[in-house]
C-alpha cells in the first residue's frame, strides 16, 4: 500500500508493509519490503559492503556498480554472495542517494535479517531475507542522516566502551612466520615505545580450527602472554574461531559440527591459505561448549585483546541443526563469545558482518587488508583485494560508522624497508588511522631508520585534533588531508604532490 512521505519540499511515494512513523530525525518504516519512488534520476548511490572486507563507496547510478566481479570464490569470502547484484546497484544494510541540492536520502535497516538496499534512477528499495528489522528513512545533509542512522542502530543494538589503545600486531611484517623467539625479541625492542597492546596474529596455532599452541611456541602460550605483559603491554591474540581448515583435527574428527551443504557434506564457507575452509554450526550445543572451552583457554593464558577473524563464516547460508535466520545465528554466537570472555576483554572483529556485530565487538576492521604496496594491477576487478588503496577506499567510506564501535583501517607503515609505498602514501595511511581513531602498526623497530623510529614515537604519542570538512576531506591538527584523489578511478595514481604536507 502506498504512503506519501514528506521531507520539506520533497515528497516520496513509499510502498511499505505499514504506515511510516515520524521520528525526530526521519521516519521509521515497518519490517518487510520497502520501495520508494525518488525524483532524483541519475545520481550517486552509497553502497555498503556486508563484511569488513567488502567494498563500500559512492557510485553513479548510470555507471559501473561497486563490488567483487567475476570471482565466485572471492565473493563468498569477502561479501554477501547470496545477495550480490553485479549489474544493479545494491549493498548491505544501508544505502543512500544524493538529491539535486546535495542532501541525501538514506534508507537503513535497524537490525538483522540480512537487509539489502539498492537503487536505480526511479527507486530506492529495501529487502530482507527475513523481516526482522524496521527501516530508518531520512533526508538531509549527508553527515546528519548517517549520524542519525548510526544513533538509531546504537539505540537498538548497543554500543561498547572498551578502547584498544595503540596496537602492535605481528601480521604485516612477519605474516605466518612468527615464533616465540621473534615475539620475545619484539617485546624487548618495543620496550619504552608508546604501545598498549602487542598482538600475535595468525601463525601461533596448531591449525586453523585447532586453537592450541603450534610447534613454533614450544613453551606454550601462557609463557608468551606473560612475557608480553612483563614488557608492559596487554597481550593480544588472533583467532578464527568459527572456521576450520579441512586438515584441522576438528574438521577431520567431527565433521558433524560443521555447517553442511544440501547434500549433507561440510560446506565450504570461504577461501584462504590456498584452500576452502568450513564453518562451525554454532546452533549446536556442542559447538557452543567448544567455543566456551576455546575462549576460557585463551583468556586463561593471559590474553585480553582478541582479534576474531573470518567471522562472517558463522553467518553464511547453509544447513545448520537449527534452521534460524543466518544473521541471528551469527549474533547469538558472538554474544555467547562475549558472555564467555566477559566485558573487559577487547574484541576486535575482522571479516565480520558489520551490522550484526554492533554492540558486541569493541572494534571492527572496516576494509580489506593493507599491504606494503598501493594496488594490485592483476586484481583490478577485486576491490576487496590486498593493498593500501583498496583499504583506504573501503575504510574512509565507512567513517560514518565511528561510534558504533572503533573503526580499524588496518596496519599503518613507518618503514621504508620492505615497502613499496612512497612517503605520501604512507602518510595518507597514517592520516586514515588518525581520522578513524584507531592506530596500529606491524613494523619491527629493527626495520626502521632512526628518523622513522622518531616518526613512530611521535605519531603514537600525540593524539591529533581532527575536523571533517567534506566527505573525504579533513584537517589533522589544522593540516588539510584529502582522501578523495587517492580513491579516484583505479588504476590511475593520485597526484602525490597534493598529499605532501
Ligand atoms: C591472517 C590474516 C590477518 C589479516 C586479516 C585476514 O578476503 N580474503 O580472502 C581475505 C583473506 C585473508 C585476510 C583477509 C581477507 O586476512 O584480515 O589482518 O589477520 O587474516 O591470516
Amino acid at each position: 500500500m502506498p504512503y506519501m512521505i514528506t521531507f520539506g519540499p520533497l515528497t516520496i511515494a513509499a510502498n511499505a508493509a505499514g504506515e511510516p512513523r515520524p521520528v525526530e530525525d526521519g521516519f521509521v518504516l515497518p519490517a518487510g519490503p520497502v520501495a520508494l519512488l525518488h525524483p532524483f534520476g541519475d545520481t550517486d548511490f552509497y553502497r555498503h559492503g556486508w563484511n569488513s572486507w567488502s567494498p563500500s563507496g559512492w557510485a553513479r547510478l548510470s555507471g559501473a556498480t561497486i563490488g567483487i566481479k567475476h570471482n565466485a570464490d572471492r565473493l563468498l569470502t569477502a561479501d554477501d554472495a547470496d545477495n550480490e547484484t553485479p549489474h544493479a546497484h545494491s549493498g548491505s544494510g544501508v544505502g543512500a542517494l544524493v538529491g539535486p541540492d546535495g542532501d541525501v536520502l538514506l534508507l537503513g535497516a535497524l537490525g538483522l535479517g540480512t537487509p539489502r538496499v539498492g537503487a536505480d534512477r526511479n527507486t530506492l528499495w529495501g529487502s530482507t531475507e527475513t523481516p526482522d528489522a524496521e527501516w530508518f528513512l531520512a533526508y538531509g545533509p549527508e553527515d546528519a542522516v548517517f549520524a542519525a542512522y548510526r544513533r538509531h542502530l546504537s539505540d537498538r543494538l548497543g554500543e561498547r566502551k572498551n578502547r584498544a589503545g595503540r596496537v602492535w600486531s605481528s601480521w604485516y611484517s612477519y605474516y605466518e612466520g612468527i615464533d616465540e623467539a621473534i615475539i620475545a625479541q619484539t617485546c624487548e625492542d618495543l620496550r619504552g615505545y608508546p604501545f598498549d597492546v602487542l598482538q600475535l596474529d595468525d601463525g601461533w596455532e596448531t591449525a586453523v580450527g585447532d586453537w592450541t599452541a603450534g610447534p613454533d611456541f614450544p613453551s606454550g602460550m601462557p609463557a608468551t602472554a606473560a612475557r608480553i605483559r612483563a614488557a608492559g603491554f596487554r597481550a593480544g591474540l588472533w583467532l578464527a574461531p568459527l572456521i576450520a581448515l579441512p586438515g584441522s583435527e576438528i574438521a577431520r574428527t567431527r565433521p558433524d559440527l560443521l555447517v553442511q551443504d544440501e547434500h549433507g557434506t561440510p560446506l565450504v564457507t570461504g577461501y584462504n591459505w590456498g584452500s576452502g575452509y568450513y564453518g562451525l554450526d554454532t546452533t549446536q550445543p556442542e559447538v557452543r561448549d567448544h567455543l566456551r572451552e576455546v575462549f576460557e583457554r585463551v583468556t586463561g593464558w593471559g590474553f585480553e585483546y582478541l582479534k576474531l577473524d573470518f567471522m562472517y563464516a558463522g553467518a553464511v547460508t547453509g544447513v545448520r541443526s537449527q534452521d534460524l535466520p543466518r544473521e541471528q545465528v551469527y549474533r547469538e554466537a558472538v554474544q555467547h563469545i562475549r558472555q564467555v570472555v566477559g566485558q573487559d576483554v577487547y574484541l576486535l572483529g575482522s571479516g565480520v558482518p558489520m551490522i550484526p556485530s554492533v554492540g558486541v565487538f569493541d572494534g571492527v576492521r572496516v576494509g580489506p587488508d593493507v599491504g606494503p604496496y598501493w594496488d594490485c594491477q592483476e586484481r583490478s576487478e577485486d576491490p576487496s583485494g590486498v593493498g593500501a588503496q583498496n583499504a583506504i577506499n573501503a575504510s574512509i567510506n565507512r567513517s560514518w560508522m565511528r561510534g558504533l564501535y572503533e573503526l580499524d583501517p588496518d596496519a599503518l607503515y613507518f618503514r621504508s624497508e620492505r615497502n613499496l609505498l612512497d612517503p605520501a602514501q604512507r602518510q595518507l595511511l597514517l592520516d586514515l588511522g588518525t581520522v578513524l581513531g584507531f592506530r596500529s602498526t606491524s613494523d619491527p623497530i629493527a626495520w626502521l631508520r632512526p628518523e622513522e623510529r622518531d616518526a613512530l614515537r611521535h605519531y603514537f604519542s600525540e593524539p591529533a585534533k581532527v575536523e571533517q570538512t567534506g566527505r573525504y576531506q579533513f584537517t589533522v591538527d589544522g593540516r588539510p588531508v584529502d582522501f578523495g584523489p587517492a580513491i579516484g578511478s583505479s588504476p590511475s595514481p593520485y597526484p602525490v604532490s597534493t598529499l605532501t604536507s
